[in-house]
């Protein structure tokens, strides 16, 4: 499928989805939405590990203002449930590990885009920054879910009401984000940490993603039900077989995600 926004690429079980506008710092319109939406979808299907990174010399920077957001027949609420909400659905929801490669600033949508991953990986000179109210905006794309219990209340009541950029070491510092990494070594980093993913056991992640991403909605009576029900399911893969196989063999293991 041809793509007017993103560029996709499948390699040896990694779908790269870059955002590919770098004129304007690859801002969110509803093209490029669309087909964020539709590339995740693909590589839910077809990939092991699903990397989102940005052209150029920023990640994204959020919603793109001249798309006519201003105009008075333009319900910011309605783009919001029509187009952002499948957005990042298809990105928080991904079957298999998803990682975002910020490779320059993330601002507005662009970082709260980027916190739907499962892993975010920042260039050093990276930053995030809640943009919102510089516009009169509040925090969306899931800002107001992710940041509190990411960062704390306080620091998430920081970032939204002083739009400071949070620059990426102390994004790490705070728990935003995985791991920061000099600019020189992130291209490669990131690749390597997308491989590790992709020849792992896939089964497994799938159970990590539902156990983990889950847990703040139930209680340990639940969690530790949901714990169980998921490990039966790893007990029975090839995957684990392998998986203690190759300990025993006293060998590296060789997944085929199943
Ligand atoms: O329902 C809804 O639609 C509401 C949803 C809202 C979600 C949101 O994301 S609201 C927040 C929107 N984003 C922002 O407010 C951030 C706007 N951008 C910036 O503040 C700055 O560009 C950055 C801090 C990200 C980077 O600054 P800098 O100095 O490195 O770059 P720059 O010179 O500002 O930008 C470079 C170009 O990109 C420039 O175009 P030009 O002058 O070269 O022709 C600039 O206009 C363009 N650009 C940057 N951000 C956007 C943009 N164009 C359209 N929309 C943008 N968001």
């Amino acid at each position: 499928m041809p793509y007017q926004t993103v560029s996709y690429t499948l390699e040896a079980g990694m779908a790269v989805v870059t955002l590919n506008r770098p004129d304007v710092l690859n801002a969110l319109n509803s093209t490029l939405r669309a087909e964020i939406t539709a590339a995740m979808h693909r590589a839910a299907e077809e990939a092991r590990v699903v990397v989102l990174t940005g052209a150029g010399r920023a990640f994204c920077a959020g919603q793109d203002l001249s798309e006519g957001v201003t105009d008075p027949e333009m319900d910011l609420g309605a783009v919001l449930r029509d187009e952002y909400e499948p957005m990042l659905a298809a990105i928080y929801s991904c079957p298999v590990p998803t990682i975002a490669a910020v490779n320059g600033v993330a601002a507005g949508a662009g970082a709260n885009l980027a916190l739907a991953a499962d892993v975010v990986i920042a260039a050093e000179s990276a930053s995030f920054v809640q943009a919102f109210a510089r516009i009169g905006l509040l925090p969306d794309a899931g800002g107001t879910f992710w940041l509190p219990r990411q960062v704390g209340a306080a620091r998430a009541m920081g970032a939204a009401l002083f739009t400071e950029p949070v620059p990426a070491a102390r994004a790490v510092e705070w728990g935003m984000i995985w791991e920061a990494v000099p600019d020189d070594a992130f291209d490669a980093h990131w690749r390597a940490r997308a491989r590790h993913l992709a020849n792992g056991p896939t089964v497994a992640y799938r159970a990590i993603k539902t156990a983990l991403r889950g847990s703040w909605s139930r209680d340990l009576a639940a969690q530790l039900d949901l714990e169980a029900d998921l490990q039966g399911a790893c007990g029975a893969s090839e995957d684990f077989r392998e998986g203690v196989t190759a300990f025993l063999e006293k060998r590296p293991p060789r997944y085929q995600g199943r």
